[in-house]
């Protein structure tokens, strides 16, 4: 029986593929085949609903101690570019939020050398103080291993702080790829991918929901991408924790690895990775395609490929820009629920919890 065959049966049965199934869907390259069975696990999960949120980024510094070699954004204190908020100007960020319709802040920035960890109480109070109908989605797990360092506190006792505060949820970034061969050549001042999943489980444990990314398209192998999502896989098995898995397509331009000829980036192998994900990772319901990163139309091909979730409006957003996306910067609710519908499914507006507000 070939291995699409075996996955085929698997996939029927409503049973749990292998790590080897995964790496022999990628081989396969047989995009509409694995792309079909991805599309028959979605709708079994999901029917013909696909969500999105009215949600705005803020990306409060740019000023970053690290220096992964995928990052346009970061920026060293003196350089040309750097910037840093003030409260003021993440209030009225929160303000326009708000009167647009928004229900998310998603909150993500460099680690800046010199900011107390006050500051990052006082940003989710005020936010919260705006409007306590806006959650807010904060902080990547590397930035809340860095919060615990500067503030002198535990893991759950910074993670206890920050909820007191307003922290709602945390979003999926920092994961990149878990292999530490891969990360020593991507990231080496990041966290290591295990401490990657510490944090996520103790977020989880301190009743906190997070979501998990993985940014492909650079120097990891396949092997590689089944190696992280296995990863997530377990935890997710022991905390049921993870809300949405998204992977994120590496952007080339303006950063060190820019010179890359990436042979695996594309709109086939952004596909393969999206529906692969839905059929490996059985235990997350919702599998998103990040616009920002793919295109607004590979992004739409997606949700007949497995995908059921396309973020939200986003309205500023500077990590994928500055390394070249040439998404726009912002969609409407118009935009979305048009793309949604063109694509023959049902627009859903949910919450960053995943509940539903409202069907179009
Ligand atoms: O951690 C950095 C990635 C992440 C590049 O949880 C890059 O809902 C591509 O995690 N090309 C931050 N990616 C963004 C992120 C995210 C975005 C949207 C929604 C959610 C969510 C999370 O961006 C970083 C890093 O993995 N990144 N540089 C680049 N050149
Ligand atoms: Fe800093 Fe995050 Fe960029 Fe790495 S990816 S340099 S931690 S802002």
């Amino acid at each position: 029986m070939s291995s699409l065959e075996t996955v085929r049966k698997k996939i029927a049965a409503a049973e749990r593929i292998t790590d080897a199934d995964a790496l022999s869907l990628f081989e396969s390259r047989d995009l509409l085949a694995v792309g079909e069975l991805a599309a028959v696990a979605n709708a079994r999960k999901n029917g013909r609903r696909v969500f999105f949120n009215v949600n705005r980024h803020i990306n409060h510094t740019n000023i970053c101690v690290n220096q992964c070699k995928f990052c346009a954004f970061s920026k060293t204190t003196d350089e040309p570019g750097a910037y840093c908020y003030d409260l003021d100007e993440i209030r009225n960020r929160a303000i326009e939020a708000a009167e647009q319709g928004a229900t998310e802040i998603h909150i993500v920035g460099g680690l800046h050398p010199d900011l107390p960890f006050d500051f990052y109480l006082e940003m989710l109070r005020t936010v919260r103080g705006v409007s306590p109908a806006l959650h807010i989605k904060a902080f990547t797990a590397v930035e809340i291993d860095y919060l615990a360092k500067i503030s002198g506190l535990s893991i759950p006792e910074t993670l206890a702080e920050l909820k007191e505060a307003g922290l709602g949820s945390l979003p999926g970034g920092g994961a990149e790829i878990f292999r530490q061969e891969i990360r020593d050549r991507l990231c080496p001042e990041k966290i290591s991918g295990e401490q990657w999943l510490k944090i996520m489980r103790a977020v989880h444990c301190a009743g906190l929901k997070s979501n998990a990314t993985m940014l492909y398209g650079h120097v990891e192998s396949y092997a590689d991408r089944v190696d992280h999502m296995r990863r997530l896989r377990e935890l997710q098995d022991e905390t049921g924790g993870f809300q949405v898995f998204i992977p994120l397509a590496f952007q080339k331009e303006n950063n060190p690895l820019g010179h890359l000829k990436n042979p695996m980036s594309g709109g086939v192998d952004d596909l393969m990775t999206l529906a692969i994900a839905r059929l490996y990772l059985d235990n997350f319901a919702n599998i998103k395609a990040y616009w920002v990163m793919l295109g607004e139309k590979i992004a739409q091909t997606s949700i007949c490929f497995g995908v059921n979730d396309l973020d939200g409006t986003v309205v500023e957003e500077k990590i994928g820009h500055d390394a070249g996306a040439g998404s726009p910067q912002s969609m409407t609710k118009d935009d979305i629920v048009t793309m949604i519908r063109k694509a023959g499914r049902i627009p859903v507006e949910r919450d960053t919890l995943y509940n539903e507000l409202r069907v179009y």
